[in-house]
């Protein structure tokens, strides 16, 4: 299909924030047969997600259905200079220079060039091309970048009667290839949204009409951002990101690069698994979940969330956006922890602080020191568990604490024994390290317990309580005991 003889009358204004530099050479990009649309919109199940108490999460929220809503500055910067046109540029775009160096001095030394392409229309990031069109009409829109960035692209303001889509290309400057890179094909006007990652250089986007009436009018632009995490571009159900639970637990390290930033993230439970531990450190972000149809807040920053699925095997869409009321900075990473709840301790032991091997059993001065690692019922580590209870008692009270469980789910945690009151008893010990006699004194009950384990589960172990010790040399081994 060659769309050019299909344009009649193009009404176009560009709006430029930044001047476009001076474009080295004119690109004829190929015919565009039989696009290939990938980015159809999921549907999100309906279900509910449970709390702890077994209560379904639900909430007044937005649909799930709606795509990054034009809530930002920036978007509603971007739609307000594309509806007051203060010029008319009439067509007229394409200047033609061939030969001509690249003088874009502002960019990076490996920057690659910036074409005009034919037929195409430019346009500067933060800005776009507004048409008024006789006919439906596939409509070529080109930006650049010098560096990597995470591409907003919309197609906005469609007329009524209209139904535009819009697909994202790279043009590949070294192989010469037209890159698909997604797109976005809401039905009927409404708008579209394709977030992408892009490698520096030239960026296509293309309207591609599926209906339309004329006058028909439409803005079509993108906006670009520097600062994106590992995890972009993942805005909307339709682009979320997969983890899941049968392979691994997560910690995702991430940020907010601009105020339309959503990252959403699909959970896929194991098998035989049906509930999540969320948490998110953050006091500039808010978690959510997909619940119902809604995304409802999840917790409190900073604590694990176990939320009840419907079945075991389920998946469920995750969401963290910038907190309401919060200035975005890039710069502030959040931690989301997605996981599933811990099953065993591998690998423990516990340490008294009496030199192991003087005398019998675990000897405690003053710490005992448990070690080990949390893992789920699959053997992965658990990150952050809040559930490894560690317990001893004593004639001065039990001591009981929560471990603190790094992001490998290691632990290394020691509880303070209370201290030695009132009586007690010796006994001779001979210490096989050094080869000499010790007069030990006990607390007066020889048999204190510590117990440690997931909840309250946890083996009863004795440990001998040493208040104090004296070397006793002139005792020998056969009269030390
Ligand atoms: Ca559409
Ligand atoms: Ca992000
Ligand atoms: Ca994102």
């Amino acid at each position: 299909m060659n769309y050019l003889s299909m344009v009649r009358q193009i009404l176009l204004t560009s709006f430029f924030t930044v001047p476009l530099v001076t474009l080295a050479e004119e690109i004829t990009l190929p015919a565009l047969d039989e696009i290939p649309l990938s980015s159809t919109v999921e549907e999100v199940s309906t279900g509910y997600v449970m709390d702890q108490a077994g209560v379904p999460l639900t909430g007044s929220g937005e649909s799930l259905r709606t795509t990054i809503a034009p809530d930002s500055g920036e978007l509603l910067k971007l739609i307000q200079r594309a509806r007051t046109p203060s010029a008319d540029a009439s067509d007229t775009p394409n200047t033609v220079h061939p030969g001509r160096p690249v003088s874009n001095l502002m960019a990076p030394m490996s920057a690659p060039p910036q074409y005009s392409f034919t037929d195409c229309y430019p346009f500067a990031l933060g800005s776009g091309n507004t048409f008024n069109l006789n006919s439906a009409q596939l409509t070529c829109n080109n930006t650049y970048s010098a560096t990597p960035i995470k591409l907003d692209t919309v197609l906005l303001d469609q007329s009524v009667g209209t139904n535009y889509d819009l697909l994202v290309y790279f043009y590949n400057h070294d192989t010469d290839a037209l890159e698909f890179m997604g797109g976005s094909n809401n039905s009927g006007n409404a708008d579209e949204f394709f977030s992408v990652v892009m490698p520096a250089g030239n960026y296509i986007l293309y309207a591609l009409p599926q209906a339309g009436v004329a006058p028909i009018e439409f803005v079509i632009g993108a906006l670009g951002w520097s600062n994106y995490d590992n995890q972009e571009a993942n805005e909307n159900i339709s682009q979320a990101t997969p983890v899941n639970g049968a392979s691994s637990n997560y910690v995702i390290i991430g940020n907010a690069d601009n105020p339309n930033d959503r990252d959403v993230f699909l959970y896929t439970a194991a098998p035989a698994q049906n509930t999540v531990h969320v948490r998110l450190n953050s006091g500039v972000h808010t978690l959510q979940v997909a619940s119902g149809g809604v995304w409802v807040d999840i917790g409190v920053s900073g604590s694990i969330t176990t939320l009840t699925l419907a079945n075991p095997g389920d998946s469920i869409y995750l969401r963290v956006s910038p907190a309401v009321g919060t200035t975005v900075n890039p710069l502030i990473n959040y931690e989301l922890i997605m996981s599933n709840p811990s099953a065993a301790l591998l690998n423990y032991s516990v340490v008294g602080d009496v030199q192991p091997g003087w005398f019998a059993g675990t000897e405690v001065n003053t710490d005992l020191t448990f070690n080990g690692t949390v893992v789920d019922a699959l053997g992965n580590p658990v990150p952050y568990a809040d559930d490894v209870i560690l317990v001893l008692t004593s004639e001065d009270g039990v001591v009981a604490e929560v471990a603190n469980v790094d992001a490998s789910g290691n632990y290394s945690h020691t509880l303070s024994v209370p201290a030695c009151s009132g009586g007690g008893f010796t006994e001779l010990r001979w210490d096989y390290a050094n080869s000499i006699c010790w007069e030990v004194g006990y607390h007066n009950d020889p048999n204190h317990i510590y117990t440690f384990g997931i909840g309250t589960v946890g083996a009863e172990v004795r440990y001998h309580h040493i208040c104090n010790a004296n070397l006793r040399p002139s005792i020998p081994l056969s009269n030390c005991n």
